[in-house]
């Protein structure tokens, strides 16, 4: 055959299959479609056509016009709003560069998200305030200005909170740079401008509030979680690394809004492809409902028009780079670029002008678009929902910025740019004021204020707001703790065994048993908590859809829907979002829960320390357990296991109490005072507390030393004989080297150093640092620090052995008074057993003897003839390679 005459039949063939497709659509409904659709592509597969996975549609909106639900407000009034809006927005950030340059803040980011905002602002977030479960809205952290701006319309904010904006020292305060909550605790509730961390900690949000309804703690609702996100945020492992979960979860109660302005700081986020394109296939691959929200209402009649698919083929085939180049483009360019490429394309815009073609708007500056994307996802079942709207960065910024490659960084607009912004969303501000870039507010009673205000009552007041509910708390049982205060017998205990056994119990405590929250990465068995899956059940949303393999063992792999365990799998990330999550449900829900998030101590502070500071910025409560720590004391596990560092990279955490325990009774003492400082007194503060798997008899608790395991150090052992003030301090296991050093330096030099237990030098530090700063500056009224309370004033010598490098010790060196020498873990940890281990780091009680000795001897305090011996006695070799260098 010919062939134009093949062409020719082609076409007719497609025509049949169209017309029948069509046919099935209006008569039997489009689910009936879709089910043939699916049977051919099985049908397909099994002949062996290859029909790889796709997951991408056209370039064209989800949803079409002839299925949009009609604008529930007053779109007029509505637009005057969002006008004022924008115009505090930007005046905020103007203002603030003129009062302090280089002052900073972003106006291009809310520019671009103005109207995504506000379709849900006035008919979709819930305020929480009526009654019913409020919406969590995770707002994108660069448009904080345009939130702001909003809250001042609504009269929750001032005009001298705004001129104080990035200003947080003024008198009566300022507003943060971004959503803090640390900062404004009434005011923020997510803490979302480290990129990547927004998205992440929202799908564990949906998933605990899920949780909690699961568990019968909450009612069963329709609350939302919703996390508005930037397009170049979505390159954070972070931002993607949990969609499956939320989709296996089902979590549809979890809306993506992602702001797809096609920019990021310095340029596109995807110049040579499309970022909407590459987000959907990957958000369809992992089981998303994908709403695309690209074109606003302009395009619809030509879309209409489009049947042999011409605008849409366009469409597909341009990247980003070239769909930003349009924004700033003539018409007459657009017209010859864009539709020019074919004739059916030209032909559909011959009656359009070159004027009318430039205002062709974007979905996501459309709001009836806008609404019917929020509906759909609103209503959507079974999976969580992403939007991925079509926006323009810098919108209405005009010359000075609006899709621009600069835009992210604007700050300042001179008085030309202020007056075209002005005229362009209509403030009603005269040339002549214009220069100063006032803030705009309409009076009380104008239509305006009286339709914000009407919404938002509707929806249940005002956010976002964070509250700090006040909530009645009962201890739970004190005997708990107390069994510890008695030695272990003859038994052989890690502080690991005796953590788990604290958590069985709170587990079945009456009074907190139900808020307690076990979060695990995958660890349970290295930690020994496997005996909890049977006893508190694995939470699944699924509940239990299999026989378990080891159903018939005592501690079988039981998952349930009211399961207490948040068993994450391999994230850390992950499970510190759940922590996150759970640790401030006593604001976003109005109830406590108490994580425990159980974990290897080397894949926290190191791994995730960005999502652990978020937690002290949202002023989460909880418990960090980081387990099989110490750099010695976990065996065998070589340098990328071995943790020697958490508690120091733990003093730079403001919000973190940290806690390297010795001992039975110092563990169980401390988690006590956690859940009454945390929970009872309600402080926003998170206990990090390492535990470790070496197995020792556990003494019993010596008198009176409560309070001093708390603050961080006490004395374990007085000598009377202690003719040098000589002070040996240990923490964690090695606090036993330390006791075995002294009873070698007593038995076999006659000397008798006291031993003190430092259970945290972070404490202590930040202890001794107030009070140093107290003294400085208040000299008539001094203090005295811990330390200095347990070591007096007279000159001394101190040795300090600890699993973890010499900095942490030595950061509170000068508080004590003489002489203070760090033993410790400075280097790579090596695949060894225990006892080698510390040889090679020398924090063994050989070191530890011989170092006393040396510093004894310098200091010219015993015979010299002691050293040389001692060192060949000990086995010390002068000339072993320092473990820090290896
Ligand atoms: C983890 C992290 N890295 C870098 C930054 C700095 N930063 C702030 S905004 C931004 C670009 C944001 O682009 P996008 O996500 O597309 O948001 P848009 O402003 O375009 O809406 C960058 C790199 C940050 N805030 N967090
Ligand atoms: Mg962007």
């Amino acid at each position: 055959m010919e062939n134009k005459e093949l062409a020719k039949m082609f076409e007719a063939e497609n025509q049949e299959w169209i017309d029948s497709l069509d046919y099935i659509i209006e008569n039997e409904g489009s689910e009936r479609a879709r089910e043939i659709l699916l049977m051919l592509q099985s049908r397909s597969q099994l002949k062996g056509i290859d029909f790889t996975y796709q997951g991408n549609t056209p370039y064209i909106n989800t949803i079409p016009a002839s299925k949009e639900k009609p604008y529930p407000g007053s779109r007029e009034i509505e637009r005057k709003i969002k006008s004022i809006i924008r115009w505090n927005a930007m005046a905020m950030v103007v203002r603030a560069n003129k009062e302090s340059d280089g002052i900073g803040g972003h106006i291009s980011t809310f520019a671009s998200s103005a109207t995504l905002y506000e379709v849900g602002f006035n008919h979709f977030f819930r305020g929480g305030d009526d009654g019913r479960r409020p919406d969590l809205v995770y707002i994108q952290g660069h448009a904080a200005p345009g939130i702001y701006a909003r809250a001042f319309l609504e009269g929750r904010l001032t005009e001298h909170d705004l001129n104080n904006f990035r200003r947080e020292l003024k008198e009566g305060g300022g507003l943060s740079s971004y959503p803090h909550p640390r900062s404004m605790k009434e005011f923020w509730q997510f803490p979302t401008v480290s990129m990547g961390l927004g998205p992440l900690m929202a799908i564990y949000q949906a998933r605990f509030n899920r949780y909690l309804e699961d568990n019968g703690l909450i009612p069963k609702s329709d609350q939302k979680v919703w996390a508005f996100l930037g397009d170049g945020e979505m390159d954070e492992p972070e931002s993607m690394g949990a969609l499956t979960l939320a989709s296996r979860e089902e979590l549809d109660n979890l809306i993506f809004v992602v702001n797809c302005n096609l920019q990021r700081l310095d340029g596109p986020v995807r110049g040579n492809g499309s970022i909407i394109q590459e987000l959907e296939s990957a958000f369809h691959g992992a089981g998303w409902n994908v709403i695309k929200l690209i074109h606003g209402r302009d395009w619809d009649p030509l879309f209409e028009k489009d049947t042999d698919g011409f605008l849409t083929r366009r469409f597909g085939e341009l990247v980003d780079g070239q769909r930003q180049k349009y924004i700033i483009s003539s018409g007459d360019y657009i017209r010859k670029d864009f539709f020019g490429k074919y004739d059916q394309t030209l032909k559909m815009v011959e009656n359009y002008s070159d004027e009318q073609l430039e205002k062709f708007t974007r979905g996501g500056h459309d709001p009836l678009k806008v609404y019917n994307a929020y509906h759909a996802a609103f209503h959507h079942k079974g999976s969580p929902t992403v939007i991925l709207a079509s926006t323009i960065k810098g919108y209405g910024m005009g010359e000075a910025g609006e899709g621009r490659n600069i835009t992210h960084q604007q700050k300042k607009l001179n008085e030309e740019e202020l007056k075209t912004f002005r005229s362009r969303f209509g403030i009603p501000i005269s040339d002549a004021d214009i220069g100063k870039a006032p803030f705009y507010k309409p009076d009380e009673d104008s239509e305006e204020l009286k339709y914000l205000r009407q919404q938002r009552e509707k929806l249940g007041g005002y956010l976002p707001k964070r509250v700090d509910h006040k909530l009645r708390f009962e201890m739970p049982d004190h005997e708990i703790f107390m069994e510890y205060s008695k030695d272990s017998g003859d038994k052989a205990v890690a502080t690991t065994m005796v953590m788990v056994q604290i958590l069985t119990k709170l587990l079945k405590d009456k009074n907190i048993g139900k808020l307690i929250v076990p979060i695990v990465p995958d660890e349970s068995r290295t930690f020994g908590m496997d005996s909890l899956f049977r006893q508190v059940g694995i939470y699944s949303h699924k509940g239990q859809l299999y026989e378990p393999v080891d159903r018939d063992s005592l501690m079988y792999y039981k998952e349930a829907k009211n399961g207490a365990i948040l068993e994450e799998g391999i994230t850390e990330s992950g499970s510190m979002s759940s922590f996150i999550a759970a640790g401030t449900s006593y604001s976003t829900h109005g109830m406590n829960s108490i994580p425990f998030f159980i974990f290897y101590s080397m894949f926290g502070f190191q791994r995730i320390g960005d999502l652990i500071w978020a937690a002290g910025d949202i002023r989460a409560r909880g418990f960090m357990i980081g387990g099989t720590s110490g750099r010695t004391t976990l065996a065998g596990e070589g340098l990328q296991h071995q943790d020697g560092h958490s508690h120091l990279l733990a003093l730079a955490y403001p919000a973190v109490k940290a806690y390297d325990p010795a001992f039975a009774y110092e563990l169980a003492i401390i988690v006590e005072e956690g859940i009454r400082d945390m929970y009872l007194e309600g402080n926003d503060v998170i206990y990090y507390i390492t535990v470790t798997n070496e197995k020792y008899l556990q003494p019993a608790k010596p008198p009176c030393t409560k309070a001093h395991i708390l603050k961080g150090m006490y004395q374990y052992r007085y000598e009377e004989e202690n003719t040098h003030n000589l002070n040996l301090l240990g923490s964690g296991a090695i606090m036993n080297e330390v006791i075995k050093a002294a009873d070698i330096l007593k038995s076999d030099y006659g000397i008798h150093p006291h031993i003190w237990s430092v259970t945290s030098y972070k404490n202590l530090y930040d202890d001794a640092r107030e009070v140093e700063r107290h003294n400085t500056l208040n000299p008539n009224d001094l203090k005295e620090s811990h330390i200095r309370f347990l070591t007096g004033n007279e000159p001394g010598l101190f040795i300090a052995a600890s699993d973890y490098m010499k900095a942490l010790p030595l950061s509170v060196a000068t508080y004590f008074p003489g002489r203070f020498v760090a033993l410790g873990t400075d280097g790579f940890g090596l695949s060894e057993e225990r006892a080698s281990l510390r040889d090679h780091f020398e924090v063994n009680a050989k070191h530890i003897v011989y170092t006393t000795l040396a510093k004894l001897h310098e200091e010219g305090k015993i015979d010299g003839k002691i050293l040389p011996k001692a060192m060949k006695k000990l086995g010390i070799q002068p000339d072993k390679i320092n473990p820090a260098l290896v």
